[in-house]
């Protein structure tokens, strides 16, 4: 049996992107509640996320929605960040709230609506070369809800020319992250509706271009460790959105839901090579926290995924591999299952205050005073949505 000692070294790199909107107000189309202490400006976002990762040393990156977090100087922004001992990463478009994209956007039938589109993915590219950020991450609503109602082959036509105008603007070490989702806004066909349309997408456009796997954009029953396999196989994964769910895209804490499922993506990520120091694969979080505190909800989340992380490293690979060879079903399943139920908390708190950091980043929080702080402080102004 592989011990934590063994495998805690592999921890040391980790880093999980969380998103900006995660520290607004969110909700469902029922409801948004508000809540005390919640940012009425992007830089207040930056500093709640700058405590996750100061109570976890797991969360460096934030990333940003666009307009959602739209300012007027991107740099200063970057340097806010640095300033808070965070960076920003991603840069997400957003072509599924103006009124003009109600049809689509980078998929419409009307040329000047598909180049107000690509327009926006090249104002995002421009944000990135502010930022220092990597990925642009491109979610699309685009779809239909009744048969008939379009042309889908039509719009898989248009979607490929106008990524191809976007991914001629990348430079650099930049990267266009494509992301699939099976439904929702539309409620009859989706332009990139599961990860073999993400795939054949990113592969027709060049070797910058990778898909982003969400865990709550599949059918219920998805065996998505097995996506993470083969995207992985092929070289295209390029980042995680990570939330969890019971139904469909619930946006709920990472590994509250299901964290054997968790447990088992995180196995295919170490067993695929898409986890350690070279790997170019992103994890990120992707969450509503509608009802919950929001900072300890990010601090949950991270450590969720840490501790999965770990338990995904304790599987004994050599006996479970030797099992598998001998067609040993059982023992195969058994060992796979011992390192899920490996309780690995305490082994976890002792190394994090080790490396100086609280063994309990929960417990550190609610006892830090930063929540009464935000609460005191921030009355007035707007607090922000998303
Ligand atoms: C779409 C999505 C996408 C984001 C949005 C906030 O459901 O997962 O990643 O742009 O949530
Ligand atoms: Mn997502």
């Amino acid at each position: 049996m592989t011990t934590f000692e063994q495998i805690a070294p592999q921890l040391e790199h980790q880093a999980i992107e969380v998103p900006s909107w995660a520290y607004g107000n969110s909700g469902t189309r029922f409801k948004v509640f508000g809540s005390p202490g919640t940012p009425r400006t992007v830089e207040e976002k930056i500093d709640d996320a700058a405590a996750v990762h100061r109570f976890t040393g797991l969360a460096p990156k934030v990333a940003l929605h666009i307009p959602w977090d739209m300012v007027d100087d991107f740099a200063a922004l970057a340097r806010y960040a640095q300033d808070a001992g965070i960076e920003i990463g991603t840069i997400n478009s957003n072509t599924f709230q103006d009124e003009d994209y109600k049809l689509g956007g980078l998929t419409h039938h009307d040329p000047a609506v598909r180049q107000k589109a690509i327009d926006h993915h090249l104002q995002c590219i421009e944000i990135m070369g502010a930022t220092g950020s990597q990925d642009l991450k491109i979610w699309l609503a685009d779809g239909s809800n009744y048969p008939g109602q379009a042309d889908m082959r039509a719009r898989q036509d248009r979607l490929a020319d106008s990524l191809q105008q976007i991914y001629a603007q990348l430079s650099g070490d930049q990267r266009l992250v494509l992301e699939y989702k099976i439904f929702e806004p539309s409620f009859y066909h989706t332009d990139v509706p599961d990860w073999g349309t993400a795939l054949v997408h990113v592969q027709a456009l060049g070797e910058r271009a990778v898909v982003c796997l969400d865990t709550g954009h599949h059918a219920p029953s998805t065996n998505v460790e097995f996506i993470v396999t083969q995207l992985l196989r092929v070289g295209k994964l390029g980042s995680f959105d990570f939330n969890s769910r019971f139904y469909a895209d619930d946006d709920l804490i990472v590994g509250s839901a299901d964290p054997f499922q968790l447990f088992r993506i995180l196995f295919e990520v170490i067993r695929g090579g898409g986890y350690g120091p070279d790997s170019d694969v992103a994890f990120m979080l992707d969450q509503c926290h509608n009802i919950e505190k929001k900072i300890p909800g990010q601090i949950r989340s991270v450590l969720n995924v840490q501790e999965m992380t770990a338990r995904a490293l304790l599987v004994d690979r050599e006996a479970l591999a030797a099992a598998q060879q001998a067609g040993d079903v059982l023992s195969a399943h058994q060992i796979f299952m011992d390192a899920f139920y490996t309780d690995v908390r305490a082994d976890l708190a002792a190394w994090r205050e080790s490396r100086g950091l609280p063994g309990d980043p929960m417990g550190a929080y609610a006892a830090s005073g930063y929540q009464e702080k935000i609460e005191a402080d921030r009355v007035g102004g707007t607090q922000m949505s998303w």
